[in-house]
């Protein structure tokens, strides 16, 4: 899994991890959250263009139930000897809503029983102002720079733990 605020790269980083992965081999399968090609998933694409707005604990419960819909999926994938390589999961659902001021248990709860990750990858930046210079960044309604830092000071005091891998973003 691949965690980190927006425009650190995540996406790149992760392609990269599975071009190396299948040329050890492997089947390599990468899921990105949120999930947008789903019922649920076109729901919480309006809501990050601006289409739509809903309440933070609506679209928190949304931004689980899309994990959940591919729950199924995931472990059929995991049960037949392919690599997950998830793309955000439930530390985005918890960081971007405790960012808002949701309860951190509040945050974790709709998630409970959702499979967990093997190893946790944590792109680390030197600064948000350093990440809101890079191409694209502004498109979508999380991406401004008061909100990002939230987002940035959740993952560091309250989410990341020893077991995750620090990649300098
Ligand atoms: N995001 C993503 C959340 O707020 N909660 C979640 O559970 C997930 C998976 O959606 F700003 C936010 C993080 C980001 C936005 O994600 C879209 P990408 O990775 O930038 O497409
Ligand atoms: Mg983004």
């Amino acid at each position: 899994m691949i965690e980190g605020v927006d425009r650190t790269g995540k996406t790149t980083q992760i392609s990269k991890l599975k071009s190396h992965l299948e040329s050890c081999g492997r089947r390599v399968h990468i899921q990105r959250f949120p999930e947008r090609n789903t019922v649920f998933g076109k729901q919480i694409s309006s809501f990050l263009t601006n289409q739509v707005q809903f309440k933070d604990e609506m679209i928190h419960l949304l931004f689980s139930v899309n994990r959940w819909e591919l729950e199924p999926e995931i472990i059929k994938l995991l049960e037949s000897g392919t690599d997950v390589l998830l793309d955000r999961y439930s530390y985005s659902g918890t960081a971007y809503s405790r960012a808002k001021g949701l309860d951190l248990g509040w945050c974790q709860s709709p998630d409970k029983g959702l499979p967990k990750p093997d190893l946790v990858i944590y792109m680390s930046p030197k600064s948000i102002e350093e990440l809101a210079s890079r191409e694209e960044f502004g498109n979508e309604r999380y991406e401004k720079v008061e909100f990002q830092k939230k987002v940035l000071q959740v993952y560091e005091d309250e989410l990341f733990d020893e077991s995750w891998v620090r990649i300098n973003a």
